[in-house]
Parts: C-alpha cells; sequence; structure tokens
C-alpha cells in the first residue's frame, strides 16, 4: 500500500520556480494554485497532497511531521536551524545571497554596531565569528529603511540583482551566504516512507540536471 505523502511549498517568488520542478517528476496539482485560495491541493497521486504556506513556516512542518517534505529557502533553513530535516538536494532556484549593507557614505562606526534584520540569528551568528559586538534589531521587512531612518548602522538582506539596494542608497558590503531553495526531507519521514521519497528526490535532481543544461 501506498503510504501518504505530504509537501509543504512556499508560497510566493520560490513556488512559480517549484510547480515546473514537480511537474518534472510527475506531481501536478488537481487544480491552478495560484488562483485558488486553498492550502491544500489534491495532485495526481491519490496519496500525494501539496500545502501551500508561509516560506518560513516549511521548516517548522517539516521538522515537526506536519509535511514529510518541502522546499525553502537556505536562508529561511540557516534562521530555522533545522536539526530534524534532512537536506537531500539543491534545487537550484530562487538563487540570491544574504548580504550585509550599509548607506553609500556611512562613516565608520566606532563601538557596537546596530544591525536591522529579520535573520537575527543568522546575524548574531555571523557577527559573533567576525568578533563582532552588535545590538540586533528585528524587524518583519523592508529592512532597507532601517539605516535611512537612523535606526540602524547595518542591515543583513537578501540581494539578488542590488536594484533595491541602490534605490535606497545602501551598498552591499559582505556576503554572508549563497541562498538557493533547498529541497528538505523530515528525519522520520525519510525513515517511515523511503520507498516514496526517495524516488522522488531521484526525479527531482535529474529534474534540476535538466535545467541546468538548458543553462537556466
Ligand atoms: O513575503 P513574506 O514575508 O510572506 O515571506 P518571504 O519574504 O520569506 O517570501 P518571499 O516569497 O518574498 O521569498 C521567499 C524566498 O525567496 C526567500 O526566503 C529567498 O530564499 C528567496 N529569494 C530569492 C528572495 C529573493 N530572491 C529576493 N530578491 N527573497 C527576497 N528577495 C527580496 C529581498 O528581500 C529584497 O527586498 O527582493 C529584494 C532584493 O532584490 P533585488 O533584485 O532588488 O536585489
Ligand atoms: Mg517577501
Amino acid at each position: 500500500m501506498k503510504q501518504q505523502l505530504t509537501i509543504a511549498l512556499s508560497k510566493g517568488r520560490i513556488l512559480k520556480d517549484t510547480l515546473p520542478l514537480l511537474e518534472a517528476a510527475n506531481i501536478l496539482p488537481a487544480e491552478d494554485i495560484f488562483s485558488s485560495r486553498k492550502l491544500i491541493f489534491d495532485t495526481n497521486h491519490d496519496n500525494i497532497k501539496l500545502v501551500v504556506i508561509r516560506a518560513t513556516d516549511v521548516p517548522t512542518y517539516v521538522e515537526h511531521g506536519g509535511a514529510d517534505m518541502g522546499v525553502a529557502g537556505k536562508d529561511v533553513l540557516m534562521e530555522y536551524g533545522a536539526k530534524g530535516v534532512y537536506e537531500p538536494l539543491d534545487l537550484d532556484i530562487a538563487r540570491c545571497k544574504l548580504m550585509t549593507a550599509s548607506l553609500k557614505d556611512a562613516p565608520p562606526v566606532s563601538g557596537r554596531i546596530k544591525v536591522a534584520t529579520k535573520f537575527v540569528n543568522v546575524t548574531k551568528e555571523y557577527y559573533a565569528r567576525q568578533g563582532h559586538q552588535v545590538d540586533i534589531i528585528k524587524l518583519y521587512g523592508a529592512m532597507e529603511l532601517a539605516p535611512i531612518m537612523g535606526l540602524a548602522d547595518r542591515i543583513v538582506d537578501i540581494v539578488d540583482t542590488g536594484n533595491t539596494m541602490r534605490a535606497n542608497g545602501l551598498v552591499p558590503l559582505e556576503e554572508i551566504a549563497y541562498v538557493s531553495s533547498r529541497l528538505v526531507v523530515g528525519k522520520a519521514a525519510m525513515k517511515m516512507k523511503h520507498r516514496q521519497i526517495q524516488p522522488i528526490i531521484e526525479q527531482l535532481a535529474a529534474a534540476v540536471e535538466a535545467r541546468k543544461s538548458e543553462g537556466k
């Protein structure tokens, strides 16, 4: 008998790059995810369901077994510090960098650096490794605004083209991590549902390779 399998997908910008990979692994939602307000979707397999949730909630669902596997950005996984999940595959989508940044002509900071970010854990760890004392200011969005308003000396945020930072008079300084989206699998699921999960990992890996050789 086939066991039920639930895959947690990050809604937002990762989703549209995730669906073609799932399709290449022959997992197709039964209806259009983008035009629906549902949170749970049937697929072309009786035993496979998709849940579409906030990116930051994906590791939580997968670690606690609310979903068996999922797709999340490395930034989100680093910040969550997921110990209860395996990360068997780099899906090579939604690539970007986690960087520190400051105002373009910011004078050097003397003493403790004030850093605004939503990546509190990653930021703490990064500056600790550099031997810097920092005060972290947790924000939930629009980190770019913080230095402009005098709230912080630095920010830690995601950079892709750099346009957002440039438009706000900021310059990226140091790269903390390369980010792309990863397939994650719960430790319990990997053990109990290995026969179902392993072929999906392999098909997704093949889809990632195919996409790479198309030069995407
Ligand atoms: O928006 P919400 O709070 O619900 O959740 P979220 O922000 O976590 O979700 P979403 O959909 O915005 O992003 C999900 C994931 O996409 C992130 O966790 C990253 O792994 C990945 N990703 C890839 C990005 C970007 N590229 C990206 N450019 N996430 C965010 N951005 C933002 C960035 O925060 C900044 O505001 O885009 C802006 C920078 O882009 P450039 O091109 O101007 O440099
Ligand atoms: Mg967002």
